[in-house]
């Protein structure tokens, strides 16, 4: 019922658009798309991956934090030193609930700690790199650990530090692999740059550095699962009991060693494409070792992905075992939804993430029969929202402009490719697509609003005209949505919660859902003096 007065997309769009200057709203216009997927694959085109404009208060953070909170953080035995000023490292320090298992009889898990030079004014003006090189020795006498990496913030590359000379220096000197990120915040338009800068230095400085065979009958790396709220661990019993062995996650629960010798893979299944697709590639070229794209959001997701893994090895015998596998997993899936469908069924959500999240977590809310009434990215390109049909080979990207582009070659007398022609054939006439790539448009309903790079005043726009039954982003986002009276979930940290990824994740999910959809705390949220005025206007005078 209470959705049947709510305005059309299009008023809604109109809406938003209304209070900005003519040049903003031509610009926020394009970024600002009513879903229309009639023509089956074709969508209409969005405007992503650009610069915000000056004075919107955007949702996104910076190259900086893609690179060394993002792509490098979950790795916990590399000692990561932030050059520059102690917020930008605090910031980035376990805030994104990545987490890790180390095992017991090792001191080498590093994440507890928040490494920094802690630059102040005199290094601005002086320099900052003896501090570095102070930094560098003092972490190696204190831990000795096996790899150092260096990640420079904004004002590192203003005063010109060069952090790849003294990490070569110090490299020789302590005889361990120490590695610089160039990932200077200011440096994209928003964190996808930060990928980027992080793809290409961790593939040049340790992937294939280690040789010492990984053993397994099917071998994959995991690319773009970071275990936010532990989904990593849930993905490592699904696959382990399949009969997978995992040589690498890039970087959910990882080590320098999984990054070294993740080149022995059979094969990179791919989860968050916008943050990886670029090492996936590069692994391609170099040693041979194809992709294809997965997602683990979502019991039918994930049974879905575990069939397509199977499917490209072949092999009978790992084919039964997934189809084990999941028909032991589901009968819970089954039973948890049928407890939630009665409440969530109908209902609406809008998710607002960064780069690949809103586009797998439909999936969930599909299973539960909620339908995504209004998504976007903070960074994502063209290709995460439109899909296949603007599928880039590797390139720089208008925003990773300043990025060294390494050199890939193929080395075949080392690196076979993995398939055989036949094999590569009967894949073929299985009808399997390597690169089968879904964007979030076509996924979605027509007549859904597709909003890139969202800001605060189109948020509570967004919710004041459609009133979503959750609305899903960051900790940026949350406290107006919960003032404004709706459930909020934080999609990035998962709040308290998670593992959201697999069979079980999912049953997390349904739940933790039903139990905002239901709660009643919402719609109790009014002060007394918002719904009866007049109770703050009596005054008795005794
Ligand atoms: Fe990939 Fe991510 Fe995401 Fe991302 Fe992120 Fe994240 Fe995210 Mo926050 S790697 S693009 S840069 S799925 S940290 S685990 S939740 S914005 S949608
Ligand atoms: C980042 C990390 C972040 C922030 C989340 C949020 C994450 O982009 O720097 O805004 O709540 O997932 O931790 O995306």
């Amino acid at each position: 019922l209470k959705h049947k007065s709510i305005p059309d997309v299009a008023t809604v769009k109109e809406e938003l658009l209304k209070k900005y200057p003519t040049k903003v709203a031509r610009k926020r216009a394009k970024q600002i798309v009513i879903n229309d997927v009639k023509d089956g694959d074709v969508v209409p085109e969005v405007q992503a991956n650009v610069r915000t404009t000056p004075g919107i208060i955007t949702m996104r953070g910076c190259t900086y934090a893609g690179c060394k909170g993002v792509i490098l953080g979950p790795t916990r035995d590399i000692v990561n030193i932030t050059h520059g000023p102690i917020g930008c490292g605090f910031y980035s320090w376990l805030t994104r609930r990545n987490q890790t298992k180390a095992p017991l009889e090792s001191s080498e898990n590093f994440m507890p700690y928040a490494f920094s030079t802690d630059m102040q004014d005199e290094d601005i003006i002086f320099g900052g790199e003896k501090k570095l090189i102070a930094a560098i020795q003092e972490a190696y006498d204190t831990f000795h650990p096996k790899a150092i990496a260096i990640f420079a913030t904004c004002p590192v590359g203003l005063i010109g530090d060069d952090i790849h000379a003294v990490a070569r220096k110090m490299k020789e000197k302590l005889g361990i692999n120490i590695f610089a990120f160039s990932c200077e915040g200011y440096k994209g338009v928003s964190q996808s740059a930060g990928h980027h800068i992080a793809n290409n230095q961790i593939f040049t400085h340790v992937v294939g550095e280690d040789d010492t065979p990984k053993l397994g009958e099917y071998k994959i790396n995991m690319l773009g699962e970071y275990n936010i709220g532990g989904d990593a661990f849930e993905l490592e019993r699904v696959l382990e009991k399949c009969g997978i062995t995992l040589v690498s996650t890039f970087s959910g629960n990882s080590t320098y060693e999984h990054f070294a010798t993740a080149h022995q893979a059979d094969l990179n299944a791919v989860m968050c494409h916008r943050s990886i697709n670029y090492v996936a590639e590069m692994m391609e070229t170099k040693y041979g070792i194809p992709w294809i794209k997965v997602n683990f959001i979502g019991a039918e997701s994930s049974a879905k992905s575990l069939r397509k893994i199977a499917q490209y090895f072949g092999d009978k015998k790992l084919i039964d075992r997934v189809e084990e596998v999941i028909a032991e997993e589901m009968p819970a899936v089954y039973a948890a939804l049928e407890e939630v469908k009665p409440f969530t069924e109908g209902k609406t959500a809008m998710l607002f993430v960064g780069g690949s999240r809103a586009h797998h977590y439909q999936d969930l809310f599909t299973e539960m029969g909620m339908k995504t009434i209004a998504a976007g990215y903070e960074f994502a390109h063209r290709d995460d929202y439109e899909g296949r049909k603007v599928m880039p080979t590797i390139k720089v990207d208008a925003d990773s402009r300043n990025i060294e582009e390494i050199e890939v070659t193929p080395d075949s007398t080392r690196f076979a490719p993995r398939k055989s022609e036949e094999d590569l054939k009967r894949l073929a006439e299985e009808g399997f697509t390597f690169k089968d790539y879904e964007g979030m448009m076509p996924q979605m309903e027509s007549n859904t609003l597709v909003i890139d790079d969202l800001n605060q005043y189109e948020a509570d726009k967004l919710i004041e005209l459609l009133k979503p039954d959750v609305f899903c982003a960051g900790i940026k986002e949350k406290f107006s949505v919960q003032k404004m009276g709706v459930p909020m979930k934080q999609l990035h940290s998962y709040d308290y919660g998670g593992p959201y990824a697999g069979f079980k994740g999912a049953v997390n999910f349904y739940t933790e859902i039903k139990r905002l959809v239901t709660s009643k705390v919402w719609s109790d949220l009014k002060a007394p003096w918002e719904e009866n005025p007049e109770l703050s206007a009596t005054y008795v005078w005794e």
